[in-house]
């Protein structure tokens, strides 16, 4: 299988760990979990600031477990997490010193931060923490959408010092990464300069000192990699609940990618979501990013006692059980160097490619839109019904399936049960 070679910045740190693990849990938590209606609550109902606040004197998740969460996590064959030290909202989830609006100063009173980064070190999971760029609190962050909410004019007239926010970002952004160990990813949030949009008003990486920004995190934490949200054009490349079509290249390059996605549409804990996706469309999901070379970022909105929901734990239980018998198709693995059969994903390592059927088993897979002729098969299945074994095996035989210049290929399929069956 020929080398990839990709697109990455010298100056970060190095990211083979990173397209090795391919799959990681995204955690949404703040005060927004006690609104329970989305991580953007506040703009959306229009809260000011002072009235928000109000949620920090009742932020008190009084069953957080944060080794429940990563032995959950480990269990589903999630190799890094990231979690939310600030949000938009602007709630520090740490005992920051830049402010008094944080965890500690709430009636949960300490640093989950730490208990997060404590708790997935320990199962071997790396750590990474999500920043937002964004501050719908601090008096010195200018947005229109906050200055709308403020009421009065006197407040309204106020000059605003964006450039003491921008210290205050890279203040904290300067605790979280000496207070708590190695950290592996950071991932900032967001910004878009061509976009002139409410929140931000276009602000760009000249506006939040981003060069500088960046050199600090590489001095304090040189082997880290950043995604591409601190409008500097580089690092893990993260589209927004999107799945490109094929592997994403630039000037024929690789890129570093990672899907982040839902599983029900909201980031944050939000008790009327209606847009669960099944068990079946998140494993196809993970499936097909790791088809086209990319990472999932898998996310879970914690309710404000701490707890992952019914659903978003049933949906866990389901990967915990693909990922037991198939890991092997997602770790290490990426796009194949052959093209897959419709209704079908490969993914590839070295000489064995998974054939992923999307499709089964509601139709035969003719293999023949692979050139070349099989030399072994090996099915991974799980303990699903010998019947499909015997089905696909006469099947195979009649079919050709890529040949792998100087080696055995072995084609593995891995069985997805879909949620009708
Ligand atoms: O506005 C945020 C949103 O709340 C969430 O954090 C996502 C996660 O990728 N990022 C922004 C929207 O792109």
């Amino acid at each position: 299988m020929t080398e990839r070679v990709y697109d990455w910045p010298d100056h970060y740190g190095d990211f083979q760990w990173f397209i090795e693990d391919r799959f990681g849990l995204f955690i949404h938590w703040g005060l927004y979990a006690l609104p329970a209606r989305h991580e953007w609550v506040m703009t959306k109902e229009k809260i000011h600031p002072e009235q928000y606040k109000k949620y920090m004197d009742r932020f008190n998740p009084d069953l957080f477990n944060a080794r429940e969460w990563a032995v959950n996590a480990k269990k589903a064959g999630m190799k890094y997490a990231v979690l939310t030290t600030k949000h938009h909202e602007g709630f520090a989830m740490w005992d920051s010193d830049a402010t008094d609006y944080k965890v500690t100063n709430s009636p949960y009173g300490k640093d989950i931060v730490r208990e997060f980064a404590d708790a997935f070190r320990a199962e071997g999971i790396k750590i990474g923490f999500y920043h937002s760029l964004i501050d719908w609190h601090h008096p010195e962050f200018t947005i229109d959408g906050l200055h709308s909410l403020r009421e009065n004019e006197e407040e309204k007239a106020k000059k605003r010092e964006f450039d003491q926010y921008v210290q205050y970002l890279h203040q904290q952004v300067h605790e979280l990464l000496t207070s708590y160990g190695k950290i592996d990813y950071l991932w900032f949030d967001f910004s878009y300069p061509d976009r002139d949009w409410d929140w931000s008003k276009g602000k760009g990486a000249k506006d939040w000192k981003a060069e500088e920004l960046e050199a600090l995190i590489l001095k304090l934490q040189p082997h880290i990699i950043l995604n591409n949200r601190l409008d500097l054009n580089r690092g893990v490349y993260t589209p927004e609940q999107y799945q490109p079509k094929r592997s994403i290249k630039k000037d024929g390059l690789d890129i570093v990618w990672e899907a982040c996605q839902t599983l029900n549409g909201s980031w944050g804990y939000d008790r009327d979501e209606l847009h669960w996706k099944s068990p079946e469309m998140v494993i196809k999901m993970l499936i097909d990013t790791v088809s086209k070379n990319g990472n999932l970022l898998l996310n879970i909105g914690p309710t404000a006692r701490g707890e992952w929901d019914l659903k978003s734990m049933e949906i866990m239980e389901r990967i915990s059980e693909w990922m037991k018998y198939h890991e092997s198709s997602i770790y290490g693995a990426g796009e194949s160097e052959f093209p897959s059969p419709p209704d079908c994903r490969l993914t590839q390592k070295d000489q064995t490619i998974y054939l992923h059927i999307f499709s089964w088993p509601f139709r035969t897979i003719h293999l023949s839109e692979l050139a070349g002729k099989i030399e072994y098969v090996q099915f991974l299945h799980d303990h699903s019904e010998v019947k499909f074994y015997e089905y696909m095996e006469s099947d195979i035989h009649h079919h050709n399936v890529p040949v792998v210049e100087d080696g055995e290929v072995v084609l593995e399929i891995p069985v997805i049960k879909p949620d009708v069956l």
